[in-house]
């Protein structure tokens, strides 16, 4: 299987709202199955559709230590967030190689779909709830460094251009370090 390529901030398409799954098809489930290749050989613990640009709203997610318990979301929805919060430093295959301390309600209740359209329940907290709100973040044109300070996102975007510039993060279409002739 082919890896899908990863976007990275400030990407623009980044930051469209990706839009609900119509039908629940063999093309879904084939979108599904190379999101979660594409999540493991990135060592990711989510990935949103949004960030291999596909603008559906589909999270492929495995918080397990011994990466075995996928779990992926269609359509999903927030019912309710806790009003307690909690802290973790958290980072994102979109924005390599940096990590923010990012405050979010420590417990999530979500309704999503099955791949038959049959809808489910979940409740979560801890890491999976820090991570399913990372993710529908992503479906909604959201990156994690919206929540830090305006200084040290600018100061992000600055260090990933030049780390783009100087090939040192590449992407399946780019060649690293390459340097062109011209
Ligand atoms: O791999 C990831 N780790 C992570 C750590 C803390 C909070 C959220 C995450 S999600 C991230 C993968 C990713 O970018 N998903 O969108
Ligand atoms: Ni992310």
């Amino acid at each position: 299987m082919k890896k899908l390529e990863v976007l990275h901030f400030p990407d623009p398409r980044l930051r469209k709202i990706a839009q609900p799954v119509k039908n629940f098809d063999k093309d879904l489930k084939n979108i599904i199955d190379r999101m979660f290749f594409t999540m493991y050989e990135e060592k990711g613990i989510g990935l949103a559709a949004t960030q291999v640009n596909i603008h559906k709203r589909i999270i492929v997610i495995d918080v397990s230590e011994k990466k075995n318990e996928k779990l992926y979301l269609i359509n999903p929805e927030i019912l309710s967030l806790s009003d307690d919060k909690d802290s973790m430093e958290e980072g994102c295959l979109s924005v390599p190689g940096f990590y923010e301390s990012v405050e979010r309600p420590k417990k999530i209740k979500i309704l999503t779909y099955d791949y038959d359209g049959k809808e489910i329940e979940l409740d979560a907290y801890g890491l999976l709830s820090t991570c399913i709100q990372h993710e529908i973040d992503h479906l909604n044109g959201k990156l994690f460094v919206d929540h830090i300070s305006s200084l040290k996102r600018s100061r992000i975007e600055t260090k990933i251009k030049k780390l783009k510039k100087d090939g040192l993060i590449a992407s399946r279409k780019e060649t690293p370090n390459y340097k062109s002739a011209v």
